[in-house]
């Protein structure tokens, strides 16, 4: 028996499914999860030391590779003068202005310790800022595992077709109206239907948890002059797309302005960090200057601040980093898209910036119904095979894929002869 079988046997003892996050269990794919030992740059390398070209990076977080060396040297001194606090500390000063300073229309931000808490904290700011109740987010989008989210969700929700969660109150459901993805005019439907009870419609700008799913000319804009028509609060989800797809995200790509902003992944670099952030009119209700109860034992603990602010100060002062991973992406794409142009099979490539998807599908890929369409039966023997080459995609047709700056050209010449070597099974 494999060392990861081994270990995903005495897992499942102990923890349920045998992961901490459902999409590691790779259920939807079939097949044993690799357990993963060590990993740096482009690599991870396994319990029985297999290599693997990592594009997952840690669903994110990982952009300049993994162990970055000045983000591992940042903890380890940090660590030295204890992990946390409880107290205020001039280093989240410091990681606030950095944000402030990175992305538009952010005038605060609030730390909190994943993309759960921090879109969950959003929605309640909306909430109370509106007073009103209902939110608008979008089938197949991923927003973190809070019960209001929980209603149509893409990433492990989409993967497990999990329709209703149990232990979601009816309540809730009510109270969040979901519509499809690139779909504005089911978006003003909704809107009449709920007039003046939408407090806030929240979007992830670029989809990455339906495969990458782009948005549609005129819609994002649109959504923004429905909020500003209707006092809806726009709240753009970059946990992905954060200091991603540029140093400003998503807003700064799209040139759309959010009223409300939530990050992940990224800002942490590795370590366990979220933050909202936005208008001053609007965050000033959030406790202790508001109301708006939202608190967390290691909100800007200093580990955690220290690695995100090494990873945004090097994002920052190296813009050239968004150009080679976006470069990168580009070089993939045509790779794969040469290799499956030649094989026949239907496919569509999904990509903006350093966030890629393939979807074995003869439609356009452009919300949650056609990903969901789409052969995901072949994605997941196109995954195992990729794995067998060492090449570790995200175990479920429902994920974006991540580059990281580490990757090496040779790394993708290796995907794409991997995925020609693939199709030629076909
Ligand atoms: P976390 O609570 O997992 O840090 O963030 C939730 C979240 C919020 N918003 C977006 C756009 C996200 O993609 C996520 C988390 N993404 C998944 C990957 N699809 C995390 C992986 C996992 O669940 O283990």
């Amino acid at each position: 028996m494999s060392q990861n079988q081994q270990l995903f046997d005495r897992a499942q003892k102990t923890i349920p499914g045998g992961v901490n996050s459902p999409v590691r269990a790779f259920k939807s794919v079939g097949g044993t999860p690799i357990f993963m030992k060590s990993a740096k740059g482009a690599y991870m390398y396994d319990a029985e030391g297999r290599q693997y070209i990592d594009y997952i990076n840690s669903w994110g977080p990982m952009i300049l590779g993994h162990a970055y060396e000045p983000v591992v040297r940042a903890i380890q001194e940090k660590a030295l003068d204890s992990t946390s606090f409880g107290a205020p500390t001039e280093l989240e000063i410091e990681m606030a202005e950095l944000i402030v300073s990175m992305v538009p229309n952010v005038d605060m931000v609030r730390m909190v310790s994943s993309g759960t808490e921090a879109c969950m904290s959003a929605i309640r700011l909306a909430r109370g800022y509106t007073g009103r109740n209902k939110i608008i987010k979008f089938e197949g989008c991923y927003h973190g595992h809070a019960d209001s989210f929980l209603v149509k969700a893409g990433s492990g929700v989409a993967t497990f077709n999990i329709q209703t969660v149990p232990g979601v109150p009816a309540g809730v459901y009510t109270d969040t109206l979901n519509a499809p993805y690139n779909d504005l005019e089911a978006v003003r439907r909704l809107v009449e239907e709920n007039k003046g009870e939408i407090a806030a419609i929240i979007i992830e700008p670029v989809a990455g948890n339906m495969g990458c799913i782009l948005p549609a000319e005129g819609f994002m804009p649109g959504l923004r002059e429905l909020c500003n028509q209707e006092g809806i609060v726009f709240i753009m989800d970059e946990v992905m797309t954060g200091f991603r797809l540029a140093a400003g995200g998503a807003q700064e790509k799209l040139g759309v302005a959010a009223d409300l902003v939530t990050y992940g992944k990224v800002i942490g670099g590795g370590m366990p960090v979220g933050a909202f952030g936005g208008k001053r009119e609007i965050m000033q209700h959030i406790a202790p200057l508001g109301n708006v109860y939202q608190a967390g034992t290691l909100s800007g603990n200093p580990i955690a601040m220290i690695a995100g602010y090494t990873m945004l100060k090097t994002l920052k002062d190296n813009p050239a980093i968004y150009t080679d991973i976006d470069g990168k992406t580009e070089y993939l794409h045509q790779g794969l898209d040469r290799v499956l142009a030649k094989s026949g099979v239907p496919y569509v490539i999904n990509r903006m910036g350093s966030m890629i998807s393939v979807h074995f599908s003869s439609h356009p890929v452009v919300d949650f119904t056609a990903a969901a369409a789409a052969d995901n039966a072949r994605f997941n023997l196109y995954f195992h095979y990729m794995l067998q080459w060492g090449v570790y995609l995200p175990p479920s047709a429902f994920e974006t894929w991540f580059i990281s700056h580490a990757l090496s050209t040779e790394d993708i010449d290796r995907t794409v002869a991997a995925t020609a070597s693939f199709l030629d099974t076909l």
